[in-house]
Order: C-alpha cells, then sequence, then structure tokens
C-alpha cells in the first residue's frame, strides 16, 4: 500500500490539518503516517485555543521512521507553529525524499489578506526556501502574494479585470522559474467578478499547461477547505493521477460540501461536512 508522511498541525476543532489530511488518504486507499508539529485546542482562528508546538519533538519522530527503514510515495506539509519547524521538515526529506517521492508543500501562512498568528518575517524567509523544492504547492491567493513578494491588498483591486488571471498566472510562473526543480503550483480560493456575478476558483500552473477550474462564490471560506484540497491533490498525485484530474476530484469533493456549508449557515470556524463527502473519493 502506498504511504503519504502527513506533516501537520493536529486541532481538536475545525476539521483541518490532520483531521482533514488523514481521513482523505486513508479513504483514497494510501496509508496515512501522520507527523504532528502541534497539537491544538481548536484552529486558530477560534481565537482563544491552546497550543502546544512540538518542534523539539518532531525530529525525534523522523529518526524513529528512518530506523524503521520506512520509505514514502508522498510527503505533505502543511501547518508549522514557528520558522523552527521549517528546518525540521528540511531534516525530514533530507532522511525520507528519493526520486519517486511526491513533495507537496502547503506554504499554510494566510487567508483573504491576513496572516495567521504564526506568521513572522522569518518564517517567509524559510517557507520561500521550502517551497522551492516542492513538486506541487498549493498557496491560496494571499499565500501566492507573500511567496511573491505582491501586495494583496492592491492584487484584489483587479477582480474584475479580464487580464486579472493572466496576471496570476504570471506569478506562478515566477515562482515556477525560482523552483530548484520541475514544479506545479496550484492557487486556490481565486475570487473573481464577472459583471454582478462572483465566482471562486482554482488555478494550476505547470512548466507547459495551466488550467482553472471555477463556480459561484458563496460568500463565506471554511476553515480546512485549503487543507482538504491539498491532501486530496496529494493522494490523488500519488495514485498517479494527471494534475487535472486531481483537480477535478478535489472540486467534486469540496464543491457541495461548500455550498451545503453556506445553505446551512454553518460557523466557517468549525469547518465544512466533508465527513459526509468522503465516498466521493472512493
Ligand atoms: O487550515 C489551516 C490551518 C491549519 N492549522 C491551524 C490553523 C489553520 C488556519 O487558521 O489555525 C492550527
Amino acid at each position: 500500500m502506498k504511504k503519504i508522511a502527513l506533516i501537520n498541525d493536529i486541532s481538536g476543532f475545525g476539521r483541518c490539518s490532520l483531521t482533514a489530511a488523514i481521513p482523505v488518504v486513508s479513504v483514497m486507499g494510501i496509508q496515512a503516517c501522520p507527523l504532528p508539529t502541534a497539537v491544538l485546542s481548536a484552529q486558530t482562528d477560534f481565537g482563544e485555543y491552546f497550543c502546544h508546538d512540538l518542534t523539539d519533538k518532531m525530529n525525534h519522530i523522523t529518526d524513529g521512521w528512518k530506523q524503521m527503514d520506512e520509505h514514502f510515495d508522498g510527503i505533505h506539509s502543511g501547518y508549522l507553529a514557528d520558522a523552527a519547524q521549517i528546518g525540521n521538515v528540511q531534516y525530514f526529506l533530507e532522511q525520507f525524499r528519493s526520486e519517486d517521492t511526491i513533495y507537496l508543500a502547503d506554504p499554510v501562512m494566510g487567508d483573504h489578506g491576513r496572516t495567521y498568528d504564526m506568521f513572522s518575517e522569518e518564517f517567509l524567509k524559510g517557507m520561500k526556501q521550502l517551497t522551492r523544492q516542492a513538486d506541487v504547492i498549493t498557496p491560496n491567493l494571499t499565500e501566492l502574494c507573500m511567496l511573491a513578494d505582491v501586495d494583496y491588498q492592491e492584487m484584489i483591486t483587479h477582480r474584475q479585470d479580464e487580464d486579472y488571471l493572466q496576471c496570476i498566472k504570471g506569478i506562478c510562473r515566477r515562482l515556477l522559474a525560482g523552483a530548484h526543480r520541475k514544479q506545479t503550483v496550484i492557487v486556490t480560493g481565486i475570487i473573481r467578478n464577472h459583471g454582478e456575478k462572483v465566482f471562486v476558483g482554482n488555478l494550476a500552473v505547470t512548466e507547459t499547461e495551466d488550467f482553472h477550474i471555477e463556480h459561484p462564490y458563496t460568500g463565506v471560506g471554511f476553515s480546512g477547505t485549503g487543507d482538504l484540497f491539498a491532501a486530496v491533490i496529494c493522494g490523488s498525485l500519488v495514485k498517479g493521477l494527471s494534475v487535472r484530474a486531481s483537480m477535478e476530484k478535489a472540486t467534486y469533493f469540496l464543491r457541495e460540501a461548500i455550498e451545503e456549508a453556506s445553505a446551512a449557515g454553518l460557523d466557517p470556524c468549525h469547518g465544512v461536512y466533508f465527513e459526509k463527502y468522503l465516498s466521493r473519493l472512493l
């Protein structure tokens, strides 16, 4: 059975990070091997939360797995609780990355133009270095702008412009040019205006092609949807699907879950009822 190392936090509430990635990868018939970065009572958008940072424990887990002579088909890194953890992911890659390993780096740093609590300039510098080494990166638009030193607030004033997507593609190509290997950039949560209508979509850019999938925006962003998306992409690529097919699978899984959560007026901090839709990934 294929295996993916999931380097991410475990949050009791928020349906994000490991509580999102483990079920997704498992239902896809891949063994989920979690390397927790932190244990939280709830994801950080809740405002009040307890966080136990595992920075000084992570490499013990890496060393333990090395002693067991383990091998991973995929490595998926997500929420890192502080800048020092970027070095731990680096160490993990040195131990476990081989030619047949797909490394997906989700540069979790912020959303909707705001940064998460762990963010610092040092963190961004480290994340820029880490993402250059990945086969696939899955930033949301906020994170893409951070990685490319683009002003997000200025960027989104062009949401209704004809060439908005072209402009985002250009930023992705700049990142591809700076990457240390052939890379795919998948940007999530791109909101666009077509006249009165608002759409949200995901854009994949590779060296040779790009494609974009969008649908009407419900107006609400839910916790964990980026983590669920990244986990489906990692699982699909490990199973040998194309980037396009992986994106279609992730969209098929998430679209209705998000529409349902919006229509029901669920609290965005608790995430979407993805549990009901896991069978779509079978
Ligand atoms: O979904 C991204 C994420 C993951 N983990 C934690 C978070 C967040 C976003 O806020 O707080 C702990």
